[in-house]
């Protein structure tokens, strides 16, 4: 058995072929044949890994890097490369082999011999930040196809922001029957094509084979009309023809929609007895079938060893955009220098510091001038009034809740197919590809995007936000409806569990701001915090300004402070979050009439306050007999802060439908409850 291995058609005049690969008589057939032995070899040798893919998708893999794929590997952060995603992220040693192949420094063949070994750069799925090359961590199925959405949406908003002489390419995906099957691939692939993101292009592993065996157990979805319906082109191709391939790819180009390429292809393609099987899929193949797999493809070399004439043509095709390359920097250069630096810096994640503090300054003058008790919601849009002009990197959007999380502006243009400088998104009733896709903006880089849902609907987008916290990017998630405040909606609409939930994810930052000053100073940690993601847990209902003065800091960046409470010793601390910090303060007043001093510390994010000195965590948590917590959720995690002997006032089942008033007072979630529990654990009822 062998590839066709037929050489590429002649090329057709194209800037990215006419540098095709340097030897022509080293036929297509071996350079995805050393893909092939690579993977097969490093699963071996690791005792763990999926062959299976990179070895069934070995020519569409050579083909898109040897002709199509516009990238330096000198430099993987060039911000006009084309972006390279392997959505089918098991699959890793795909795109390793072509990291090795292509010349990408940090990945020798010793990473390779170490696959999936601790501290190599070859981990078991392919991990942002981790090797050089990777665009997006995968390996939770469907994520990557979503995360490519997002940033041809990044590359679109950036070419009509800075123009297509410097923001001008293409993101190719390769995903697997697992990412087409997954839930969140139907809200990416919707929202790629009713947004026309014709520079996308995915080429879909139609190997039907998945882990249970053949995809006919569980699948019978036409994937082609589906993705024509969804208003993608679509296509079927063999997938081991690379004359086949090269012609889909190059109708792709000129798509002017976001195009499928369906590849049939046989998985585990080269191994005797598991090609075309599930028993390709995920684990070594076995010494015998290597040796069966060897002799089919021809590959005589041994473990590791790819021949030098087959290395050589990779690292040309490696070096095929080096031109390209050059010319992009000086057409960067000749750039104006106002926009060229404004370019870098946003390509740079470096947000405008000063314009930001000034603009939160700003938000919060007017608010010590002229205090507002409005929900936090409407705070957000007050605040945003000023941060989007002061930030011009953020790119908002909703989850069709936009008039409910007050996270549009007036005058802010929504992005559309046919206009992308705007700066907003309709994501549609698609919380998960939003969060996916806003991981994709932040990736790619020149973007901050932040979105509006509910709180409750946290756990739709999880999978992705938990992803941003993994690879450390700046995504902000509006999250209105934080609790049972939110009312007559009821019980399904109420967060209960959703706040500690969050708070379990490690690097990601849960703010709940108390009031309006507190919601402007959450904005402005979160736009700062570049490598981590950031929820703003807002309310509904109205809650009163509680910090008049104007505090030139921003105080919030402590995590927790004391926001009101008598000079000298306390009898009782009262710590609460969001809207309960109100409740706190009037409980304190109840106890101040009984004789009993109490202070009260906003807590508008934990994991600020946890990384604080001990001195300054002893200090904020002080030692009061009486500790109370307080907020409309579980109780999970608070024992951090008030001890497992401290009381605590919120939820513990799920809330009601009713106007909000009631249900605080039928949960308990009161003043008069705070001050009870307090007088109680006093002695003094
Ligand atoms: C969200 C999610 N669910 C389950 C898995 C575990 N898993 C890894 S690959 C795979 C399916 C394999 O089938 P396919 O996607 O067609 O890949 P192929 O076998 O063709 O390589 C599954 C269920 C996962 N990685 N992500």
């Amino acid at each position: 058995m062998s590839a066709k291995a037929s050489p590429m058609a002649a090329a057709a005049p194209n800037e990215r072929r006419d540098q095709s690969v340097a030897n022509p008589a080293v036929a297509h057939a071996s350079m995805a044949n050393a893909i092939r032995a690579l993977a097969m070899d490093a699963v071996e040798l690791a005792k763990s890994g999926h062959p299976g893919m990179p070895m069934g998708m070995a020519d569409v893999a050579t083909v898109v890097f040897t002709r199509f794929l516009k990238f330096d590997p000198a430099d993987p952060a060039w911000p006009d490369r084309d972006r390279f995603v392997l959505s089918a992220g098991h699959g890793s040693m795909l795109i390793y082999a072509l990291l090795y192949l292509t010349g990408y420094e940090a990945m020798t063949i010793d990473q390779i011999k170490r696959f999936r070994q601790l501290g190599s750069n070859t981990a078991g799925h392919p991990e942002y930040g981790h090797t050089p090359g990777v665009e997006t961590t995968t390996g939770p199925l469907g994520q990557g196809l979503a995360n490519s959405v997002g940033m041809a949406i990044a590359e679109k908003h950036l070419a009509a922001t800075f123009g297509d002489e410097i923001v001008n390419h293409k993101t190719y995906v390769i995903a697997s029957d697992g990412d087409l099957m997954e839930g969140i691939s139907q809200e990416a692939i919707a929202l790629a094509g009713h947004l026309k993101l014709n520079k996308l292009i995915v080429l879909f592993d139609d190997n039907g084979i998945s882990i249970d065996g053949a995809l006919s157990l569980a699948d019978s979805v036409d994937q082609v009309k589906r993705f024509e319906a969804a208003g993608w082109n679509a296509c079927r191709i063999d997938g081991h023809d690379p004359a086949a391939i090269n012609a889909a790819l190059e109708k792709a180009q000129a798509s002017d929609k976001p195009a499928l390429i369906a590849c049939k292809t046989k998985i585990g393609f080269g191994a005797p007895t598991k090609q075309g099987s599930e028993k390709s899929h995920g684990s070594p193949l076995g010494a015998d079938e290597i040796t069966g797999a060897r002799k089919a493809l021809g590959w005589t070399s041994a473990p590791f060893e790819v021949p030098a004439d087959i290395l050589k043509s990779w690292r040309t095709a490696g070096a095929r955009s080096r031109s390209l390359h050059a010319e992009w920097i000086k057409r960067l250069a000749a750039l104006d220098s106002t926009k060229r630096n404004e370019f870098e810096r946003r390509m740079n994640g470096n947000v405008p510091k000063q314009a930001l503090a000034d603009a939160a300054l700003a938000v919060k003058a007017k608010l010590a001038a002229q205090p507002k008790d409005i929900a936090t919601r409407t705070a957000c849009e007050f605040a945003l009034e000023s941060l989007i002009p002061a930030v011009p990197e953020m790119v908002g959007g909703s989850a069709d809740l936009t008039g409910s999380n007050n996270t549009r502006i007036k005058g802010m243009k929504a992005i559309s197919a046919n206009d992308f400088s705007g700066r907003f998104i309709h994501y549609g009733v698609r919380e998960h590809g939003m969060a996916a896709a806003m991981n994709g903006m932040a990736l790619h880089g020149g973007i901050i995007p932040y979105s509006g849902t509910f709180l409750v609907f946290s756990d739709y987008c999880r999978p992705a936000i938990r992803l941003a916290a993994l690879i450390g990017k700046r995504v902000i998630h509006v999250m209105t409806h934080d609790s049972i405040g939110l009312g007559e909606d009821g019980p399904t609409h109420q967060p209960v569990e959703q706040l500690a939930a969050l708070r379990a994810i490690p690097n990601l930052l849960v703010f709940r701001p108390c009031d309006a000053v507190e919601t402007v100073e959450c904005w402005q940690l979160a736009l700062e915090a570049s490598d981590r993601p950031s929820i703003l847990a807002l309310t509904r209902q109205n809650l009163p300004q509680l910090r008049n003065r104007l505090d030139e800091g921003n105080i919030c960046a402590q995590g927790a402070y004391e926001i009101a409470g008598p000079d000298g010793h306390s009898d009782v601390s009262i710590f609460a979050t969001g809207s309960e910090v109100a409740i706190a303060v009037d409980g304190a007043k109840l106890l101040a009439g009984r004789g009993v001093a109490a202070r009260v510390v906003s807590v508008p994010c934990f994991e600020l306050f946890m990384k604080q000195t001990d001195e300054y965590r002893r200090a904020i948590v002080g030692d009061a007999r009486v500790k109370i917590g307080i907020e409309a959720a579980v109780r999970q995690g608070w024992d951090a802060i008030i001890g497992s002997n401290g009381i605590f006032i919120g939820m513990n089942s799920f809330g009601a439908s009713a106007p909000y008033k009631e249900l605080y007072k039928k949960f308990g979630i009161t003043a008069e409850t705070v001050a009870g529990a307090a007088l109680a654990k006093l002695g003094k009822t």
